[in-house]
């Protein structure tokens, strides 16, 4: 039996229009962008897929809650409405909030990490391995191999594997004393939005706890993480989101989490935790460089709108809703055969350009020169994630090469209809047809840390 259509949990109170633009606009805007999608502006964008990261649109209740921002300097009414949501939803005691997601994990680092300690984490994330190295940590990734494969489709290629935690602690100097503590992140982004599973947690923390070593989640994606296990792991069909959640957190002792993914707002992050030593030195920490421990960095009414997002985000329906509109653009894209990571992923839909433009080597920066060439195709603007995002080796200085060459179409939430999809699966497909005119590009700025953000090209 075919099944029911199911449309979106919401309807849409407020519009923002989009200018519409040329071909021939976009390709002057682009050069003048250096062929980087960050640089361009964003009224120059048709469908703006560049993150989903502080793109949501926000509920009535969300905005309304804005209205009754304490704006006190010390103990708002709103970061305790905050402190409450967290500890419903997440289960964590103790909250300092950030300004987003890159402070709570400077703060974390910088407590947790002594130069020289190994940080394993289930693939790297360009803010948070920037952290750890800047704390002196040593990045090492025990995500399991079929995550950097593109076309392998695992259903959970988020998870850890536990073989090569064992090695680093057989092989460390100080054994497991030489990890300062397991980072995992739930719907791994760099890997294309991929899930774990909760028996893989389960086994994960019946490992640390044989070493002591406690687990701090990225959990900025935790709640399609959910979705998933929902979907595909047994006994959770039956489950609801929100229990899925609790039960997933109970194993971690803190979180950094930026509120601009999951959370459903545009500006804000956190850090939480059970334990008191951690949660006394992050409110020393925060206080230098975020703002007093009631709210780091963010306005009373900021806090609120993350408190109410944090609620709406558990329901069943919306976060369906999310997810199954991101497999939607995905499903036509390998429908017509253009190549992208499967399983589709939670939060993005990511072309593999290594097999979208084989005629591109690496050094030429295919993923970079793809994300362009769709911009310039319909105004759509990606993300690319491949060897510019991987940036250097910081002991060597080479580039890193990574195996996934990658532009990320990151569906927002709340923001475009299924329409909007098409266009872009239209432009995908169209520019895949035409790959061949896609030529390679040649850096010519590169900043020194976090380069993708404001690296410069030109075609070559
Ligand atoms: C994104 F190109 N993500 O995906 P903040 N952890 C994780 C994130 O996805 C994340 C942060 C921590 C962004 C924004 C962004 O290389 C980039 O609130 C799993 O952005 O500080 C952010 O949270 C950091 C884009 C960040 C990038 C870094 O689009």
């Amino acid at each position: 039996m075919k099944t029911r259509t199911l449309a979106e949990p919401y309807k849409i109170k407020m519009v923002e229009p989009i200018k519409m633009t040329t071909r021939e606009y976009r390709a002057q805007k682009i050069r003048e962008a250096g062929y980087n999608t960050f640089l361009l502006k964003s009224e120059d964008v048709y469908i703006d897929l560049l993150t989903d990261s502080g793109t949501s649109a926000m509920s009535d209740w969300q905005w309304s809650g804005m209205m009754l921002g304490d704006e006190a300097y010390a103990g708002a009414r709103n970061f305790y409405n905050l402190e409450k949501a967290v500890q419903e939803i997440y289960g964590f005691k103790y909250i300092v909030p950030t300004h987003q997601g890159r402070a709570a994990e400077h703060i974390t680092s910088q407590i947790r990490i002594k130069p020289g300690q190994y940080v394993p984490m289930n693939m790297y994330f360009t803010t948070t391995r920037e952290h750890a190295e800047r704390a002196g940590g040593i990045f090492y990734d025990c995500i399991i191999d079929e995550a950097h494969d593109p076309q392998n489709t695992h259903p959970f290629k988020g998870n850890v594997d536990i073989t090569k935690l064992q090695k680093l602690v057989d092989d460390a100097p100080a054994g497991a004393q030489s990890i300062a503590y397991l980072s995992i992140a739930q719907c791994v982004n760099m890997a294309g939005g991929q899930p774990f599973s909760m028996a893989n947690l389960r086994e994960v923390s019946a490992w640390a706890k044989k070493y002591n070593l406690p687990i701090i989640f990225d959990a900025t994606r935790a709640m399609e993480n959910c979705y998933f296990i929902q979907q595909r792991e047994a006994g959770y069909a039956n489950k609801p989101a929100r229990e899925i959640l609790r039960e997933m957190m109970s194993y971690a002792e803190g979180m950094t989490i930026s509120s601009k993914k999951d959370n459903l707002v545009n500006i804000g992050g956190f850090l939480a935790t059970n334990n008191e030593w951690f949660f006394t030195k992050a409110k020393e920490m925060v206080v230098v460089f975020e703002g007093l421990h009631t709210y780091g960095g963010l306005a009373g009414r900021d806090m609120e709108a993350i408190a109410r997002g944090i609620r709406e985000m558990v329901d069943d329906d919306y976060i369906a809703s999310r997810v199954r509109q991101v497999e939607y653009l995905g499903k036509q894209l390998i429908d017509a055969g253009v190549p992208v990571v499967v399983p589709i992923g939670g939060h993005a839909v990511l072309l593999d350009a290594k097999r979208f433009v084989p005629h591109i080597p690496q050094d030429q920066f295919p993923a970079q020169a793809l994300a362009a060439a769709l911009y310039v195709d319909s105004g759509v603007r990606s993300m690319e994630r491949g060897i510019v995002s991987a940036g250097r080796d910081p002991k060597t200085g080479e580039n890193r090469k990574p195996k996934l060459e990658l532009v990320r179409l990151t569906i927002p939430r709340r923001v475009y209809t299924n329409l909007h999809m098409d266009v872009v699966a239209e432009s995908c497909i169209a520019l895949y047809e035409a790959r061949n005119k896609i030529k390679g590009l040649k850096m010519v700025y590169e900043p020194e840390m976090l380069r993708f953000f404001q690296a410069r090209f030109e075609e070559l």
